[in-house]
């Protein structure tokens, strides 16, 4: 039997849309586009006299919701236990996925995961129970794909702790991805924080067909717009392209628009959502949305002329899309199909395939898996089996149990796949690949969204490749990153020349969906007897001290600890994988701390000189040097830093270990608010071109931290080692409130204080 989930909640909602779009469009002087209907409609203050300034306006939002998962969770619910509450203020829900491996198969590995993570699965349950928060048990599928089936709804708004949280604006919703301290702050009752977004509109015209799906859509846009083409946006999308997308479909695009840098993609209610919505059994919701259909879309006049209404404006016609592979390294290196031989000859890439994985929360719908599963039976028919290493992980119990109904994983196993449990697993690093020590180039294939340097299989030199999960299929059968299925022919195994025909499969299973046990444990009515404990000598688990506050004198004889060179993502500053097991431990995970980044001034990782000794060591040892002996110190890092995941480490871990400052051309948004949060210095070169001035033995001193103001650049002297100096003018985007953060050393100081 299936559950609505918080109900009137969505009622109470939508009883007040009308009105608040209505103001909202009275407010603004002109039609609205969804995204503004949604963040208009979820005001903090309930309504606005002004219009905000996109990219500038700092507004107060109430989420309607919050999602964590189990390797964010661990931080932000040790957080979210020192605000003093009861509850949460907010319905919020934790997904157990991240920390299960893939090793040998799902049944193995999800009671392997059981064992290895007994002590934090049990904390994350106890808190859950405690503090009324909802709670899907190892197993019970990707959190954005458990959300997408059973909380996300039309014309929402809902914060989560990880970037793919973005994925919900498939059923059209405004969902964001936030670090642990934010979806604190909105479980405790306060208000949740958010600079405006810029509005990007990508119309899409046409219509899907033969090898093409919603994943291709998504990797042109990261080819047009790259991985910060999206910073500070929303990314809305609209058009007869947009209505002929399954909701799943859009999901996928909406998912991976986090490697752009989306804020977050969404698009309006439509007939596919309400199929959705009835599919996943929630026709109540549906029909609540319908009569309220005009409030869940954008107004006709802006889709009719964009260009007056978005910041920008792109148009996909998907009648003339191809296939895309993107990568290797990055999810912005697009390449289509057909040029995928000359581009992979120009870039010498390893051309065998030596795996084609098929999951994530990007792309492990019933829809893709259908479609995947049409290749296999014809792989199966055609006497082909696959020359990659070939692997399925289901979304979620209920996708996985109905597709094992409809006899897909039989269609899988038959051509000799492996089917991990329903989890991240070799997105995120969980995957015991065999060989991967040996830390050989070779390339692989899947159909997740990230694909940086080391974080499928730990190895820096295996070339990851992002595509549908039907090219995935196609390529991993063949072995071939060049082969291309909508030309070329296979060899069978009768020595016959084959081709395969273009995949098909199901929107949504024709006999519904259906699942015995889904995962989900529900809270304690009244959870206040229930006890945390957390063992003092646990390695896994940590309780938090606060951050000592800012002494209010100006940084001085500060030193470098790294200056990054290029790419600097959250995995080259808190690595995932093996290091998961330490996310509820910040001096444990601190021992990972930007030892993926590559040292400007000798193009190693992990291999930084110690201005104590004159030595090079690695970077967490260094930092600890200079902790123990009171040196300041700073991070120097190239455009984007802190690109990729919401996880707040990246930003409590140089906080733990003493680093004072990160300097940077350009940052992620997530990745800049968590700094703020935690009581960081997160600061741009005013000059881009004053990166090159920070030599490696330089001293730096803050002229005027002691002024630090919103909006007022502040001024560093570096001292180079010959005696010379000079100033660098540095920006940062701190407003009243969070300048107090800093002060106090960190936002959950001032919550602590005010206790
Ligand atoms: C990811 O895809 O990198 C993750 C793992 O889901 C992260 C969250 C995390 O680091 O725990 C994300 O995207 O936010
Ligand atoms: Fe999990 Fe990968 Fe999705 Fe992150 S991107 S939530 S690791 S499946």
């Amino acid at each position: 039997m299936s559950q609505v989930f918080d109900l009137d909640m969505i009622k109470n909602h939508y009883s007040r849309l009308a009105e608040r779009v209505e103001n909202a469009r009275k407010v603004v002087g002109k039609p609205l586009t969804l995204s503004e209907k949604i963040l208009y409609s979820h005001l903090w203050e309930g309504s606005t006299d002004v219009a905000f300034g996109r990219g500038n306006s700092y507004v107060d939002f109430a989420p309607d919701r919050v999602a964590m998962q189990d390797a964010t969770a661990q931080m932000a619910l040790l957080q979210f236990m020192q605000a003093g509450r009861k509850k949460v203020a907010v319905p919020s829900t934790v997904h157990c996925d991240h920390l299960i491996q893939a090793r040998v198969g799902s049944t193995t590995d999800l009671s392997d995961s059981l064992i290895k993570n007994n002590e934090v699965f049990n904390f994350l349950s106890t808190i859950s129970t405690k503090y009324g928060i909802g709670f899907w048990k190892p197993g019970a599928g990707i959190i954005h794909q458990v959300v997408l089936e059973n909380y996300a709804f039309p014309g929402g708004l809902m914060i989560g702790t990880d970037s793919h949280t973005v994925n919900a604006g498939g059923l059209g919703m405004i969902a964001i991805g936030v670090g642990g301290a934010d979806a604190m702050d909105v479980m405790a009752g306060m208000a949740w924080e958010l600079k405006f977004p810029k509005l990007i509109g990508i119309k899409l015209t046409g219509k899907l067909s033969g090898w093409c799906s919603a994943k291709d859509v998504i990797l042109k846009v990261a080819g047009i717009l790259t991985v910060k083409g999206g910073t500070g946006c929303i990314v809305e999308y609209f058009g007869e392209g947009a209505t002929s997308l399954s909701c799943t479909g859009k999901g996928t695009i909406c998912n991976m628009g986090a490697e752009i840098g989306a804020t977050t993609s969404t698009f309006g209610y439509d007939d596919s959502m309400e199929k959705y919505l009835r599919s996943t059994g929630r026709p109540e919701v549906a029909d609540l949305a319908n009569n309220i259909r005009e409030h869940l879309t954008g107004d006709a006049e802006v889709y009719a002329n964009p260009e007056m209404y978005f910041d920008q404006v792109l148009e996909i016609n998907l009648d003339e899309l191809e296939p895309y592979i993107n990568g290797p390294f990055t999810p912005d290196l697009a390449t289509p199909i057909s040029k995928m031989k000359e581009a992979a000859a120009a870039n010498d890439w390893p051309i065998k395939v030596e795996a084609g994985l098929i999951g994530s929360c990007t792309n492990s719908s019933y829809e893709d898996i259908s479609r995947a599963a049409s290749l296999a039976k014809q792989a199966a028919e055609k006497g082909m089996v696959p020359k990659a290493e070939f692997s399925i992980t289901p979304g979620s119990e209920k996708v996985r149990f109905t597709i094992e109904r409809d006899g897909f994983i039989e269609t899988f196993s038959k051509i000799g796949a492996k089917v991990f449990a329903n989890a991240c697993g070799p997105c995120i690093g969980m995957w015991a690949r065999a060989g991967a020590e040996k830390k050989e180039r070779n390339t692989i294939i899947h159909s997740f969204n990230r694909n940086f340097s080391a974080r499928q299989d730990g190895n820096p030199n295996t070339m990851a490749f992002v595509a549908s999960p039907e090219i995935t299929t196609a390529l991993a059968i063949a072995g071939d990153l060049t082969f291309n299925p909508l030309t070329d022919s296979l060899t069978n195994n009768k020595g016959e020349q084959v081709m395969f025909d273009a995949p098909t499969g199901f929107e949504l299973p024709p006999l519904g969906f259906d699942v015995k046990d889904a995962g989900y444990q529900a809270p304690a009515e009244d959870g206040s007897a229930v006890e945390i404990k957390v063992a003092e000598d646990s390695e896994r688990l940590q309780l938090l001290a606060p951050f000592a506050d800012w002494d209010g004198h100006n940084i001085e004889n500060a030193r470098i600890l790294i200056k990054a060179k290029g790419k600097c993502t959250t995995d080259h500053i808190s690595m995932a994988g093996q290091w998961l097991r330490f996310r509820g431990h910040l001096d444990n995970i601190a021992n990972n701390t930007l030892i993926g980044a590559t040292n400007f001034f000798n193009g190693e990782q992990n291999k930084v000189k110690n201005q104590i000794t004159g030595e090079y060591a690695e970077v967490p040892t260094v930092q600890r040097a200079y902790k123990a002996a009171g040196i300041p110190s700073i991070v120097v890092g190239d455009h984007n830093y802190g690109e990729g995941s919401s996880r707040e480490h990246a930003a409590m871990q140089p906080r733990h270990l003493g680093v004072r400052a990160i300097l940077v051309k350009s940052f992620a948004r997530i990745h800049e608010t968590n700094l703020k949060k935690q009581g960081m210095l997160a600061l741009t070169f005013a000059n881009e071109a004053d990166y090159d001035k920070i030599q490696e033995n330089d001293k730096i001193n803050f002229v005027d931290l002691v002024n630090f103001t919103a909006g007022k650049p502040l001024t560093l002297e570096l001292v180079h080692e010959d005696g010379s100096k000079e100033n660098i003018l540095v920006n940062h985007t701190y407003n009243d409130q969070q300048i107090e953060w800093f002060k106090a050393g960190g936002a959950l100081n001032l919550i602590r204080k005010s206790l």
